[in-house]
């Protein structure tokens, strides 16, 4: 039974020591709690695009320092991906600034679809609204994940975009399910919506039957030109205290630490991680907007102790559940590890 927007905002208002035991309990009970899954993004089509959602550096209403750049071709493609591979990222995630793919750009995406599925990634798409049979003809060349946001509360989106509305988005999700292509839907947390608004959004998630199985929650990267680019910041422990309710709301899905985490201090990333997040993003860039490096990703893991989780691995149910006393917890681990 899914959980009304009332639970869920119940679960925001608990005290954060309550919250986080609560949500790290869900967490060692679907998966093992140091293990978190790597995508690598690249824009395979940038900047140009009709719509005006009001975050988005690539939309052709703002003026932004984005430049724009054609459907890249197949072989940069291939190479970005081999690159993401090499340096120890499971999925590699396509994204076009388009309302909707063009029938016409299909094909050269698919052929994307199938070289880097070759290479033994797993894929995932972000291509924007699809029409009846994109879906069927993304899942036909290997798609595992599309990705496709509510990114905030129904009641909230018409602050934030106009040219397409929460019901396309929904039609675009059921679309996705109807191929059989695994869902990753979320949001972006920090565009001026109130509490109510982001535990509605968790719920509506939550709602989807059945629920995405990654779910991303961005903080919003404040772009100049944009119409957000002087929105005030969110608090800090606001953004730990989504990621907990997400964890607790969506028990299995893989919940993603997405944008702005260039803005992110390394406590705060690991108070993150701490509150259920067992997904990031891998790479220098995200779309048009920077990333923190690899070599810095690759310390932050050593010093919290966290391992990249392995390709197809994503319900693993760790030795230790929230029943086990903290020394349970070393014991299974020591166990695992000889
Ligand atoms: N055009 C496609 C679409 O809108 O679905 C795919 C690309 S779009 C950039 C994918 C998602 O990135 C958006 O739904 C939004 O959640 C996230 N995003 C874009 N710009 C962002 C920003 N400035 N800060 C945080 N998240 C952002
Ligand atoms: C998602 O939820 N976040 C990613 C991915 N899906 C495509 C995109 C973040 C984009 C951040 C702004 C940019 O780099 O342009
Ligand atoms: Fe940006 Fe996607 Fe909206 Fe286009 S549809 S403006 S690329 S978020």
């Amino acid at each position: 039974m899914s959980q009304t927007r009332a639970d869920v905002q119940a679960l925001f208002e608990l005290p954060l020591n309550d919250l986080i035991y609560r949500a790290q309990s869900v967490h060692r009970q679907h998966f093992d709690a140091n293990a978190v899954q790597l995508s690598t993004l690249l824009s395979i089509k940038t900047g140009g695009c009709s719509e005006d959602c009001s975050y988005c550096s690539q939309s052709t209403r703002f003026d932004t320092k984005v430049d724009h750049e054609p459907l890249k071709s197949l072989e940069d493609v291939v190479n970005a991906a081999s690159i993401a591979k090499q340096n120890g990222a499971t999925r590699f995630c396509m994204g076009a600034a388009w309302r909707g793919p063009k029938q016409k750009d299909m094909a050269r995406v698919l052929e994307m679809i199938e070289a880097v599925q070759s290479l033994g990634l797993e894929t995932c798409a972000t291509l924007g609204l699809l029409q009846p049979g994109q879906a069927e003809q993304l899942a036909a060349a290997g798609l595992d994940y599309y990705n496709h946001n509510l990114d905030t509360a129904a009641a909230y989106y018409d602050n934030i975009i106009h040219t397409h509305s929460y019901d396309d988005r929904l039609r675009t999700l059921r679309e996705v399910r109807g191929a059989g292509i695994k869902l990753c839907c979320g949001g972006i947390i920090g565009m001026g919506e109130t509490r109510a608004h982001r535990a509605a959004l968790i719920a509506e998630l939550a709602a989807l039957e059945p629920p995405p199985e990654s779910v991303p929650i961005n903080m919003l990267v404040r772009v100049p030109g944009t119409p957000l680019a002087e929105m005030p910041a969110l608090d800090p422990i606001e953004f730990v205290r989504s990621i907990a309710v997400a964890r607790i709301t969506l028990p299995t899905a893989v919940v993603r630490l997405s944008a702005g985490r260039t803005q992110m201090p390394e406590p705060l990333q690991a108070l993150c991680f701490l509150a259920g997040a067992n997904s990031m993003f891998y790479g220098d860039k995200l779309l048009t907007t920077p990333n923190p490096n690899v070599d810095h990703d690759r310390a932050l893991f050593e010093k919290l102790g966290l391992r990249a989780m392995l390709p197809g691995e994503s319900m693993r149910r760790s030795t230790a559940t929230d029943h086990d006393t903290p020394m349970q917890v070393v014991a299974a681990q020591s166990h695992i590890q000889s």
